[in-house]
Parts: C-alpha cells; sequence; structure tokens
C-alpha cells in the first residue's frame, strides 16, 4: 500500500512531535489528534480517545492510523484501562467501521520488560518472547498487541504493533544505548510498517542498529526497515557519567530497566 492521509493520535507528545516534523518527508499527510491541543498546529482535532464520534469523524477518509495516544509511563489501573485499554478499543472500532486498513501501534518494550537481558554471548531476544509486562503500562501494551491480532483475524484490520525501545534525540542513560530508537529511524521505521505489503499482523522491535542492542531486528527488517543509527558514539560519555550497569540492580538485569524497580502504583 502507499497511504498518503494519516492520522497521527498523540500528536501533542514527545514522539508525536518528533513524528510530525519528519513523517510529511515521506510525504504523509497527517491529520493530527490529541487530547491536549498540538503546538502550531490549529487544525488538529482535540479529543480523547474515549469520545466514539470523535473517533469516527477522526479516521474518516484515511488511509492509515499511527497510534501514539495514551498514557506512557506508569500510572493508575484505572487510568491506564481508560485511556490505553478502552481508547485503543475505540479507536480500533473507529477504524473497523469506516474501513482504515491498517494501523501502527506504539507498543513497548514494557510489554515484555520482566524479560531478563541478554548477557554478552547470549541471543538476542526474539520477537515471539512471551508478554512478560513490567506495570500496568506494559499490560496495556500487550493488551494492544492482543487487540490487534484480534482486529486481523477477525476483521482484517492489519497492524504493525512496534515495541519502541526509547525514543529520545539522544540516548540519556547507560541503558538506553541498548534500547535507542533515533527519531530517524524511528521515521523509517513508521514509514516501512506503513507500507510493506502483507503485513496482518506483525510485532516488531523497535530501535536503531545500536552496538550493545538487547533484541532481533529481523521482523522489523523484513518489513523493509534499514537503520541507519547507532547509540554507541554516545556510550563513552554516558559510562563515564553514570558507570557500567551493575549486575545486581534489578534496574539492570531486565529489559524494562527501572519500570521493574519503580514503586508500583498497585489500587491500594
Ligand atoms: P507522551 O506521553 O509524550 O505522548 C502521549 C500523548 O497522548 C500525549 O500528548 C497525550 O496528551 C496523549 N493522550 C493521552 N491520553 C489520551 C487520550 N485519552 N486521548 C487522546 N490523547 C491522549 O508519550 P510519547 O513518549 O510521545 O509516546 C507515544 C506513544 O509511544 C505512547 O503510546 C507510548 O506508550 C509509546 N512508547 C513511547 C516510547 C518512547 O520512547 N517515547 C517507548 C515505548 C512506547
Ligand atoms: C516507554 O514505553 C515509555 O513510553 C518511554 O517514555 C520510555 O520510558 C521507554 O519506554 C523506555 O523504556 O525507556
Amino acid at each position: 500500500p502507499s497511504p498518503r492521509t494519516v492520522l497521527l493520535t498523540g500528536a501533542a507528545g514527545g514522539l508525536g512531535t518528533l513524528m510530525r516534523g519528519l513523517l510529511p518527508g515521506y510525504g504523509y499527510d497527517l491529520r493530527l489528534l490529541d487530547v491536549r491541543p498540538v503546538d502550531g498546529a490549529p487544525d488538529a482535532i482535540t479529543a480523547d480517545l474515549a469520545d466514539r464520534e470523535a473517533l469516527r469523524e477522526a479516521v474518516r477518509g484515511v488511509d492509515a492510523i499511527v497510534h501514539l495516544a495514551g498514557i506512557s509511563l506508569e500510572s493508575s489501573f484505572e487510568k491506564i484501562v481508560k485511556a490505553n485499554i478502552e481508547g485503543t478499543y475505540h479507536l480500533y472500532e473507529a477504524a473497523r467501521l469506516e474501513g482504515v486498513g491498517r494501523v501502527v501501534f506504539a507498543s513497548s518494550n514494557h510489554a515484555v520488560g520482566y524479560t531478563s537481558r541478554p548477557r554478552e554471548g547470549d541471543p538476542l531476544i526474539p520477537i515471539d518472547t512471551p508478554h512478560r509486562p513490567d506495570t500496568f503500562y506494559g499490560l496495556s501494551k500487550c493488551f494492544g498487541e492482543d487487540l490487534a491480532q484480534l482486529y486481523w483475524d477477525r476483521h482484517g484490520l492489519e497492524t504493525v504493533s512496534v515495541r519502541i525501545g526509547s525514543c529520545l534525540p539522544e540516548p540519556t542513560r547507560v541503558r538506553t544505548l541498548s534500547v535507542w530508537l533515533s527519531p530517524a529511524d524511528c521515521a523509517r521505521l513508521l514509514h516501512a510498517a506503513l507500507t510493506a505489503e502483507g503485513v496482518g499482523h506483525t510485532v516488531v522491535h523497535g530501535s536503531s542498529a545500536n552496538t550493545r542492542l538487547w533484541w532481533d531486528l529481523g521482523t522489523a527488517r523484513a518489513l523493509g526497515y534499514e537503520p541507519q543509527d547507532d547509540s554507541e558514539p554516545y556510550a563513552a560519555k554516558l559510562i563515564a557519567e553514570q558507570g557500567e550497569p551493575d549486575p545486581e540492580n534489578p534496574a539492570h538485569t531486565h529489559l524494562g530497566g527501572h519500570f521493574v524497580d519503580d514503586p508500583p502504583i498497585w489500587p491500594y
């Protein structure tokens, strides 16, 4: 497919802001949506993922959706359910009812955050590693991936679920060296996910070609993604400032990093 008009949800967020700068360079005509106003974009749709009517209207006539909106860190179970679980369901229903053919879903490494990180000599983590969410947030990404699978199997609505590592202009932590996705590579990956033929529901890892990479990029490359960046040039400075990861520290033993060790926000 060669989608032109693409709805970008979460357009006011960190990743949304980076991608609305880069995706038009691939020829996309973006329609923007967020619950907050989007800086410098007076035409953006201001709507909550809870608003089914607004979502129907927002997706009408688009060729594809890049779904970034939602809570992007751990929060209370109730808030995660509303924004990420119910909200993603409402968006898929709108897409189904309006006949949109493809979604690119911003999943996260935190869907598998309790997976042990590979040590030297270990194989890279495969994409079919079992779900091991490290938070309610990660659990909502597991749900999103399964929802995408259901909508493919039952309705023929295609999705690429991208388990994003950390998409930032530069790596900020020693852990980020392994999971970094440069903004330019993120745009490359989204473009591949929007245009590859016959994706059904495909799950991919989202990171750059990092020297210290933890996971396998095979399914992403199979879509045509060719990462151009590597975090290694940032390694010496970050390690000098923060030290080598301490293997005794739980924040360094799992893919999810500090998420596995943060005080959880349990409902009591
Ligand atoms: P962000 O928190 O900066 O942006 C999320 C945006 O979604 C915000 O602008 C917010 O207003 C909007 N939003 C939240 N609830 C909403 C609702 N109910 N209705 C409509 N809009 C709503 O997060 P960021 O970093 O831009 O991440 C974007 C997506 O990518 C998120 O789904 C996040 O979970 C995922 N992701 C991001 C990673 C990263 O490195 N930035 C890593 C892994 C996943
Ligand atoms: C995520 O899923 C978050 O949305 C993002 O803010 C980062 O914390 C990232 O994971 C990460 O693991 O570094």
